[in-house]
């Protein structure tokens, strides 16, 4: 285990391991920082065969945070609407294996919030700078919605918004630091959520970025 200036805390100390976020959904505080160092040099070696680039949504508008896949299908947006594709559009060639890594991490951390046995087949990898932000939305380009999406959030800290399953709810703003993993399903699978301006920052690990990885099952 190792502490860094932005997480001096052992995850055994003042910080509860894990923090309910509502009915299925929980917080594993530093779930992620031990393998932390791994994970990133796995993105690094994803990026470099799919590289990350900024979508755009249905409606025209690009998307502030850069983004690409791992796994046997990534999602992807375009002017004619949001899905998960087994090609990169870039490459016109398969998405990059899903590392090890990753999928270990990700099946574990389902396994402790109480969702055994999950199987994603697709990894979207989100990059965030200082002033990038992720309006409100809901995940529902999945087929199978019983299965729960674990997010793991590494590098610089954000403001993680947590709506409720109509779009006018008001979120509840929790931080989300390095290292911590959100795993989400059952009766908030749909809850409406997003990411505030991301502040500026200089984190060990990855300099001015954040970076998470949302881990689906797809079909
Ligand atoms: C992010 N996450 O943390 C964006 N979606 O950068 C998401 O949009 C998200 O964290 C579904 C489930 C978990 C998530
Ligand atoms: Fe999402």
């Amino acid at each position: 285990m190792t502490f860094d200036l932005f997480d001096p805390l052992p995850p055994d100390a003042d910080v509860p391991a894990s923090e309910p976020l509502g009915p299925g959904a929980v917080v594993l505080r530093a779930f992620a920082r031990e393998v932390a160092p791994s994970l990133l040099a796995a993105v690094g070696e994803v990026s470099a065969s799919s590289p990350f680039r900024h979508l755009v949504t249905p409606g025209g508008l690009r998307m502030s945070v850069a983004m690409t896949n791992c796994g046997e299908r990534g999602w992807v947006s375009d002017r004619t609407g949001y899905r998960y594709d087994a090609l990169d559009p870039e490459s016109g060639r398969p998405w990059p294996v899903m590392p090890t890594s990753f999928l270990d991490l990700a099946v574990r951390a389902a396994d402790a919030a109480g969702y055994p046995a999950f199987a994603p087949d697709a990894c979207l990898i989100n990059r965030y700078l200082p002033g990038t932000r992720l309006s409100l939305h809901q995940d529902r380009d999945e087929l199978d919605l019983r299965a729960p999406i674990v997010s793991v959030s590494l590098g610089l800290p954000a403001v993680f918004l947590w709506g409720g399953l109509r779009r006018a709810d008001r979120p509840a703003r929790v931080r989300l630091a390095h290292g911590d993993v959100v795993v989400w399903g059952g009766p908030s699978r749909l809850v409406f959520h997003g990411i505030a301006p991301l502040a500026a920052g200089d984190h060990p690990l990855t300099g001015r970025e954040r970076i998470n990885l949302t881990f689906r099952k797809t079909r």
